[in-house]
């Protein structure tokens, strides 16, 4: 079908709509088998691959996917496929297609690479597009109707799959679909409401959830993603879950599925453990009825990974935190200009605590690469807060690299209202999913008067309407002016952004500029913000720490009617009594977070108390780990600082993260800061270590698992004690650990596995070791591992830490 229709298709799609089902188990029972993956049947039996779509045909469903769901150039290579990428996508779309005909839509099914993008991982934005690309070409030239971006686990991840999708065909229809978990998260932290807000913003057809835990895991979902966005929910779910192997029967799974067009979904089909008949139970459940009506918010959202913020007539300022910018003096400058981003992370999380809705980031320092900066500085303040991000630059460049890193929905600021910088802007916003922000100031440069400063609002809005770029996601800045150069100055941008509010569009000022060169100057800045959200502000880029600032934007929001309840005013009324004496600002002031740092001994009442170098630790703080480290060693020694230190910070980590505080992000950033901290630890035991050989120790994390950093600490300590240590690393096979110990001559093997679902690899190098009739002890350990079970698998040692190994 033409681009267009489909678009129009889903867009007046009244009544549910049937996707098809499971590929992996129907391709086995027509003869695929590991090691071959499913997307080579494309090749070598596409009459197999055909029966099962055309099955899924028969049996009602109006959209099948291709075979191609792990058929990204990554993907792929690890099979030594890479370079076939494009070949097997098309084989497996014109299979699609030869089943479907012309009454059937196909979407190109496009799944994970299978790795992390950075931060997390090792893959850059750039080698994800370029890893999907291939993959969506084959897809477009095979036939598809639609790209169908699913089973994704990272926002990041998604936006490059899409921005494939965009280099591909700009007009491509698509849809993204993640998997969410019990908390109803992805893996990486993003919430239903940020997925479908940016599906939306970067011109999806649809928005969706799939794999999962089963219909009725996916019920709160649904709904938040239909109450997020005005797009049709696509929703397949798996028939169970998969570990378990119990799946639903057709008849169960579609009554689940019952619930789901309840809760808002349009399109509906099944994942894993899903067949024919399940399509066929789903396609007479769906007959007949039409779809839930939704009501989606309107206005300006923008969103982190998990925080969405709405701005606009009716809600309170938005506060955009103005304080990481190179542009003052400050640690932020000195560090960022090594491309270091400690204080980033620091001035995040404390405007964050502050109230802010949104971090703007500036690394507009000329002497360095600001693209790198800007990518850089984006991981930083996501790992410190959740929240959407401003990304200040007058470069194109540097906000592309922004726009790219930063996951959910960021405000690009800004770009003036000439022509060219403005439609570029706007092309920017679309393609990755942004708002924008645009200064009121043209060809002419600034003008004076505030109703001509609103006429040029109307020709962006002109523009925006020619580019197809929503209105709603433009927010207009109409300059402040310092009233040292002019008495009117204050009053024209006032007239500016009433006249811009009475056009329906948004507005958000820089406050501080007004009182430049005047003294009293936060007498006069504070008392602007209040005209200004009088005349009908929508955001502000200030200082969130400035209490007194923040106390007049609470009041200011009750009296003109944008805290509903009084709410926000209350709760921040409340704190501002609370003084012992010397004025309430005093007070306030003494009450306020010094540089905003969690953790440390400040903890809350029932909250564990940890040491500075843990509370850096769980803030992902590398440097600052590193800092308090050094200065720990001497005092109580390497050991003790790792038993003392890290060990306590990551049960701290490992019990938010099961909690649900932190999500994989702020797993591998903790992660990363105590590497750091053990290589150091490292360092100097080996420098106190004895130089004496008591025999070769062969170490390694069992397969399937890549917790290595108590095993590194075992092989440090080992060393440390005169042993010869071959250590083989993480995720390592029995026969490989066997096959080493032979050829080192060891004397011992030392196991180290931390899941549960990796302790049982213990056992198989055990008995590999039988099986060869090797001479050599087993010892183990790790969180996971009890004496019990060590005695049950018959290893000759086991110990809780690294001390016990030896
Ligand atoms: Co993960 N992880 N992790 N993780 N992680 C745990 C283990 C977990 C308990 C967290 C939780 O949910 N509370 C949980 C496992 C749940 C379970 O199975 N019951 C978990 C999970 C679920 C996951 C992922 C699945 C998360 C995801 O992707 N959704 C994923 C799995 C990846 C995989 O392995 N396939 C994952 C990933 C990661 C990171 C990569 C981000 C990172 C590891 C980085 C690295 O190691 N390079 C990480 C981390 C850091 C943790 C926690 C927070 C900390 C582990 C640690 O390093 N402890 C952990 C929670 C926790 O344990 N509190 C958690 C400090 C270290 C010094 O202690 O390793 O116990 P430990 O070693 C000690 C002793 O056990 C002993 O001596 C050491 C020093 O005293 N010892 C031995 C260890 N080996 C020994 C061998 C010996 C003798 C003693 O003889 C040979």
């Amino acid at each position: 079908m033409e681009q267009r229709r489909v678009r129009e298709f889903f867009r007046g799609l009244r009544s549910p709509l049937v996707l098809d089902g499971g590929m992996g188990t129907q391709l086995a029972e027509r003869g695929w088998h590991p090691p071959m993956l499913p997307e080579e049947m494309c090749l070598h039996m596409p009459q197999a691959v055909l029966e099962v779509h055309r099955g899924y045909v028969a049996s009602g469903a109006a959209v099948i996917e291709t075979n191609s769901f792990g058929g990204s150039v990554r993907k792929l290579s690890l099979k030594g496929l890479g370079d076939r990428a494009e070949e097997l996508a098309r084989r497996s779309a014109e299979l699609a297609r030869r089943a479907a005909g012309d009454q059937v839509l196909v979407a190109g099914s496009v799944g994970p690479s299978g790795d992390m993008l950075k931060p997390l991982g090792d893959m850059s934005f750039q080698e994800a597009v370029m890893s999907f690309e291939p993959q969506v070409r084959g897809l477009v030239e095979g036939g598809a109707d639609l790209i169908l971006v699913e089973t994704m686990l990272d926002l990041k991840e998604a936006k490059a799959a899409v921005e494939a999708v965009k280099r591909v065909r700009e007009d491509m229809p698509f849809v993204v679909s993640f998997t969410f978990d019990r908390d109803g998260r992805t893996v990486s932290g993003d919430s239903p409401e940020a997925a479908a807000i940016w599906a939306e913003a970067v011109g999806a057809i649809g928005v969706g959830a799939n794999c999962g835990l089963g219909p009725r895991g996916y019920v709160e979902v649904v709904r938040r993603l239909a109450g997020a966005a005005s797009l049709p929910v696509w929703v397949y779910p798996n028939a169970g879950v998969p570990s378990a192997g119990d799946y639903l029967g057709p008849q169960e799974f579609a009554e689940g599925c019952a619930a789901l067009l309840e809760a808002g979904a349009s399109v509906i089909g099944g994942c894993c453990g899903t067949t024919p008949e399940h399509v066929k139970a789903l396609a007479a459940m769906a007959a007949n009825r039409s779809l839930a009506a939704t009501d989606a918010a309107g206005g300006l959202r923008l969103c982190g990974r998990s925080k969405v913020f709405s701005f606009g007539p009716g809600l309170p300022l938005g506060i955009i935190g103005e304080r990481i910018n190179v542009s003052r003096k400050s640690p932020i400058r000195e560090q960022v200009g090594l491309y270091r981003y400690g204080a980033v992370k620091e001035e995040a999380r404390s405007q964050a605590l502050a109230g802010a809705s949104v971090i703007d980031v500036n690394v507009g320092l000329p002497e360095i690469d600001q693209v790198r900066a800007m990518r850089e500085a984006v991981w930083a303040v996501e790992s410190a807060a959740p929240l959407p991000i401003s990304l200040d630059s007058d470069d194109l460049g540097v906000l592309e690299a922004g726009l790219r890193e930063a996951a959910g929905v960021p405000l690009i600021n800004s770009v003036t209202a000439k022509e060219e910088q403005l439609r570029l802007g706007m092309r920017l916003a679309m393609r990755y999913g942004a708002a924008l922000t645009v200064l009121l100031i043209d060809h002419r440069g600034i003008l004076e008067d505030g109703l001509e400063r609103a006429r040029i609002a109307e020709r962006v809005l002109e523009a925006a309407r020619e580019e197809g770029f929503p209105g709603s996601r433009i927010v207009f800045d109409p300059l402040t002016l310092t009233l040292g150069s002019g008495e009117a100055n204050g009053l024209e941008t006032l007239r500016a952004v009433r006249e811009v509010v009475a056009l329906g569009g948004l507005t958000s000022l820089g406050i501080s500029n007004v009182s430049h060169g005047l003294p009293a100057r936060g007498l006069l800045n504070r008392s602007f913000l209040a005209m200004a959200m009088g005349a009908g502000l929508d955001m502000v880029i200030c200082n969130p720490l400035d209490r007194e600032l923040m106390g007049i934007v609470k009041a200011c929001d009750a009296l003109r009617g944008r805290d509903k309840g009084l709410s926000c005013f209350m709760a921040f009324g409340a704190d501002w009594c609370d003084v012992p004496s010397g004025g309430a600002l005093g007070a306030l002031k003494a009450k306020q977070p010094e540089g905003g740092a969690v953790g440390g001994s400040k903890a809350p009442d029932g909250e564990v108390h940890l040491s500075p170098l843990a509370a850096k630790v769980l803030d992902g703080d590398e440097e600052g780990a590193l800092g308090e480290a050094r200065r720990l060693i001497d005092l109580e020694g390497p050991l003790g600082v790792i038993s003392d230190h890290l060990v306590p910070a990551l049960d701290e980590v490992g019990r938010r993260y099961e909690t649900g505080e932190f999500f994989l992000p702020q797993l591998i950033e903790a992660a990363q800061a105590a590497s750091a901290v053990c290589a150091l630890a490292e360092e100097e035991l080996l420098r106190e270590g004895s130089s004496a050989s008591r025999g070769t120790v062969v170490l390694a994390t069992v397969e399937g698992d890549l917790h290595d950093l108590g095993k590194n600490v075992v092989a440090t300590v080992l060393k440390s004690h005169g042993y010869r240590v071959v250590d083989l690393g993480k995720d390592v096979k029995a026969e490989r650990i066997v096959e080493a110990a032979l050829r080192e001559g060891a004397q011992v093997v030392g196991l180290s596995a931390l899941m549960t679902s990796t302790v049982p690899r213990m056992k198989e190098v055990i008995e590999e070791t039988h099986r060869r009739g090797c001479g050599f002890k087993v010892i183990v350990g790790g969180a996971a591992v009890s004496p019990w079970y060590a005695r049950s698998i018959g290893a000759d040692g086991m110990s809780y830490d690294a001390v016990g190994a030896c």
